[in-house]
């Protein structure tokens, strides 16, 4: 049980390109535990390892309701192999930029091809909530933000207010 330091935007961690996992191993494993306690503890419904400042390709995902029991997903190696051409807005939010919210346009559904904690290839089609926070998170490990999706008014003008909430943390 461990809790890890979210980094808050702007950090040049959160627009680097993470590295793909070699081996599935106790290390890798322990990572995503860690990812998971921090997640749950934010909340937050993903995490990517980048957030944490782990530039490996690495991502903790449950969507699971309130009321549902919890359904912690450890995705090693993500890589989106479909999308659909349908597309759907929905809000999203980031552990990464605090406090802001706006719709965001994706793809539908998408197949995505993964490794599980074992180290077992694996795919899965999701769609809803699950498949717009895999895309969320996936665009992490290549240094992508949601506000990315949005206006170039929109994205400054959040980026510019997430700056200056991390300078007034900073020195509280
Ligand atoms: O907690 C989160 N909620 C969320 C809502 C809609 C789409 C994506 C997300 S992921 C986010 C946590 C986070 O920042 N993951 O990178
Ligand atoms: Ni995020």
């Amino acid at each position: 049980m461990a809790e890890l330091p979210i980094l808050i935007a702007p950090d040049p961690r959160l627009r680097g390109k993470a590295k793909s996992v070699t081996t599935v191993d106790a290390r890798v494993r322990r990572l995503m535990d860690d990812m998971l306690d921090t997640m749950y503890a934010a909340p937050g419904i993903g995490l990517a390892a980048p957030q944490v400042g782990v530039m490996e390709r690495i991502v903790v995902v449950d969507v699971s309701g309130k009321n549902e029991p919890s359904a912690p997903m450890r995705l090693v190696n993500p890589a989106i192999v479909w999308r659909s051409e349908e597309t759907e807005a929905g809000e999203e939010g980031c552990l990464s930029i605090p406090e802001h919210y706006a719709d965001v346009t994706r793809p539908a559904r998408v197949r995505v091809t993964y490794q599980d904690e074992k180290g077992t290839a694996r795919e899965i089609e999701a769609d809803d909530l699950l498949a717009r926070c895999l895309q969320h998170e996936i665009d992490h490990l290549d240094g992508v933000l949601f506000v990315d999706h949005l206006s170039k008014l929109k994205r400054d003008m959040i980026l510019r207010k997430t700056q200056k909430l991390k300078k007034s943390k900073a020195s509280a």
